[in-house]
């Protein structure tokens, strides 16, 4: 209730946002990161009206939230969840809550605003230009991923990126003091951003200067600490509760409405006059905005046809015609290609820029920069947290934005990898070094339970191929996504390019799983993922040699095949067949489920360690012969 005029100010007099239609492309971009104050939020949505979206980007007439939804607040199938949720609600940008992620999507969102004025504004027309503000707290302040957002946003220089500090002195650990003593403003000074201070939070005209100073920067970030004091001089418990979401006491809310002058015992009052009061504020004001872009992007389709038309598509997360019309196949080749050469190659041959009829070369393909915003390809650093939440900004922008980083350091990612899935968004994540193939690095560098955990995340489509050419399908599968983010994982070393004349085709990807190799009735099933495919292939062949009917699976994307129908997995797993073998260099955890109780894994109970590959391959048992031992004893008994 503290940041009630900080927003109101910001909504009724600076935030250019169209309530009849909040999916205007130039909209301002708001963003809640302290979603625990996430009624502030559909208290705003219900007063300036904003209309509800349809999943396909069809504005309703119907209101994001009403007063009924604002009564069904955290309550089951409500348009008002505990905090504010993307794709949801209509008006709510992204989804906040875990602290430091919102205020870090922002970052994303300011990058694609520059990056789309830069490659998309011609003389004359100015059809982006829209700020990114986000309000937050001091749990946003505490956590890392926001310093490393902040740092790198200055190093941007960003200019339409203005965040609204909420420094009340307090979070649910207690008085913020206890835990945190630096001078916030001057470790965003030393960032690069433009530092501005309101002394008091009710004091909306002081408030409106800071934001006029935000809009009059433009060569860098802007961060306006604003002090605010929690609740009413009430006792800190029950103020606490007010902040967190949960209903303010039933005395509190008394208490509130007397020092307002409201009678104290309605409820859900909305004062006459206060939503016409939005509406010839915010409505009126975002209304013309809204119409007048629209008439200038009329006019821009009729100069600009090809960039209009990539606009609308990228809107609609759809790809260009043609997309995939360069993709390469790749020949038998003993010695092979590591996964992550083959992938550069492929999304290199990704021909998304129509306009210039040219492939893409991402290494070329122009750096995004303080001054050459126009560039595709974004320095994070060593920041994979902030890689992650940026990543997930630009997605809600509409952009198709990939990472790219050691699959170990996941786990830095995690937050926004499962934040992508919650919000259904097609953000490709790329892992290389994706076991103990890695070698030399050692133990602190090999992942070994990531595949696991990322299985685990609902929504989360994770593909680890097995040779170039399964790469080449897996990118098919990937580009053709909307509403899912994919992990994709992939080696640093070589690995055999199968030949497909002699075995299954690599189109068998997009089902998840396939048989690669067959003879006939098989015995046992040999089954892995990535690099281990081409070890399980050559211990069928030794099978094969002993009379042994062996099948080979390869399964790229244990989610991808669990969508399959029932009779389509029987068919590459049939129940009958109980001799199994699982060879993964990870974690063994899951593969219990396609094993059966009677077959074998071959994976890892411990972490690795330093030593060239071939010791570790030795050392951890993944070795043809050990998977052919392993399969020859559950077929012979011995
Ligand atoms: C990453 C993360 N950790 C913990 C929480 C639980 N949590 C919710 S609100 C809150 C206190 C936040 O303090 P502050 O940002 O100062 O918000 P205020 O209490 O001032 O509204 C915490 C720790 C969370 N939402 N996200
Ligand atoms: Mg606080």
């Amino acid at each position: 209730m503290a940041l009630a005029p900080v927003a109101y100010t910001l909504w009724q007099q600076f935030l250019r946002y169209d309530p009849q239609d909040p999916i205007w492309p130039n909209r301002d971009r708001f963003v809640l990161s302290n979603g625990h104050a996430s009624m502030l939020l559909y208290s705003l949505l219900y007063l300036a009206e904003v209309r509800a979206v349809d999943p396909k980007y069809e504005v309703l007439g119907t209101p994001a939230v009403s007063l009924d939804d604002i009564k069904q607040f955290r309550q089951i199938n409500s348009k008002t969840p505990g905090h504010p949720e993307y794709r949801l609600t209509s008006g709510v940008e992204t989804t906040t809550g875990p602290l430091g992620q919102g205020v870090s999507n922002s970052v994303g969102m300011a990058i694609a605003g520059q990056w789309l004025a830069a490659r998309y504004n011609r003389p004359g027309f100015e059809i982006f230009d829209y700020n990114v503000w986000a309000i937050c707290g001091d749990g946003d302040m505490q956590e890392g991923v926001a310093s490393e957002t902040a740092s790198l946003a200055g190093h941007l220089k960003l200019p339409n990126l203005c965040w609204i500090y909420d420094n009340n002195h307090v979070t649910l650990d207690g008085p913020a003091k206890w835990s945190m003593s630096e001078d916030v403003g001057a470790r965003f000074r030393a960032y690069g951003w433009n530092v501005l201070h309101v002394e008091d939070a009710n004091d909306t005209s002081a408030l409106a200067n800071a934001f006029q100073a935000f809009l009059n920067t433009r060569d860098r970030p802007t961060f306006i600490i604003v002090n605010s004091h929690i609740g009413y001089g009430s006792p800190h418990k029950q103020d606490k509760s007010a902040a967190h979401g949960e209903p303010l006491g039933e005395d509190e809310v008394k208490l509130a409405k007397k020092s307002y002058g409201w009678p104290e015992d309605a409820k859900f009052l909305v004062p006459d006059g206060v939503i016409e009061h939005f509406r010839e504020g915010v409505g009126k004001r975002g209304r013309n905005l809204c119409q007048q872009w629209e008439k200038l992007f009329d006019d821009y389709k009729k100069k600009f046809s090809i960039e209009a038309d990539q606009l609308s598509r990228m809107q609609r997360r759809e790809l260009p015609n043609g997309w995939d019309k360069n993709l390469p196949t790749f020949p038998a080749d003993a010695k092979g290609v590591a996964t992550r050469e083959s992938s550069g190659k492929v999304l290199n041959a990704i021909d998304l820029d129509t306009s210039t009829k040219t492939h893409l070369n991402f290494e070329g393909a122009g750096e995004f920069q303080a001054g050459s915003y126009a560039g595709r390809n974004i320095h994070f650093g060593v920041r994979e947290h902030a890689m992650g939440s940026i990543a997930n900004g630009l997605s809600v922008s509409k952009l198709r934005p990939f990472t790219a980083t050691f699959f170990n350091f996941s786990d830095y990612m995690k937050p926004p990898i499962r934040l992508a899935a919650i919000m259904e968004l097609p953000v490709i994540f790329i892992y290389t070094h994706d076991s103990i193939g890695l070698g030399e690095d050692g133990p602190t560098h090999q992942p070994i339970e990531q595949l696991a955990t990322l299985r685990a995340v609902p929504g989360l489509v994770v593909l680890r191929p097995a040779d170039a050419n399964e790469v080449v399908e897996a990118w098919k599968v990937i580009m053709q996504l909307k509403r899912e983010p994919t992990a994709l994982v992939l080696t640093r070393q070589a690995v055999p390019t199968f030949d497909r004349s002699r075995y299954a085709s690599a189109a068998g990807v997009a089902k998840g799983a396939y048989i690669l190799a067959d003879g006939g009735q098989p015995q046992v099933i040999l089954m892995a993922t990535g690099s281990e495919v081409s070890i399980c292939i050559d211990a069928y062949e030794k099978l094969k040699a002993e009379g042994i009917q062996a099948r080979v699976v390869s399964m790229p994307s244990w989610d991808i095949f669990e969508h399959q129908p029932r009779e389509y997995r029987e068919q590459v797993l049939p129940p009958g067949v109980k001799a199994r073998v699982a060879v993964e260099q990870a974690s063994t955890f899951g593969w219990a489920q396609y094993v059966g109780p009677e077959g074998v894994i071959i994976g890892m109970h411990t972490f690795g360690a330093s030593a060239p590959l071939k010791e570790l391959q030795k050392k951890f048992g993944f070795t043809p012969d050990k998977v052919f031992e392993a399969a020859r004893k559950l077929v012979k008994g011995s």
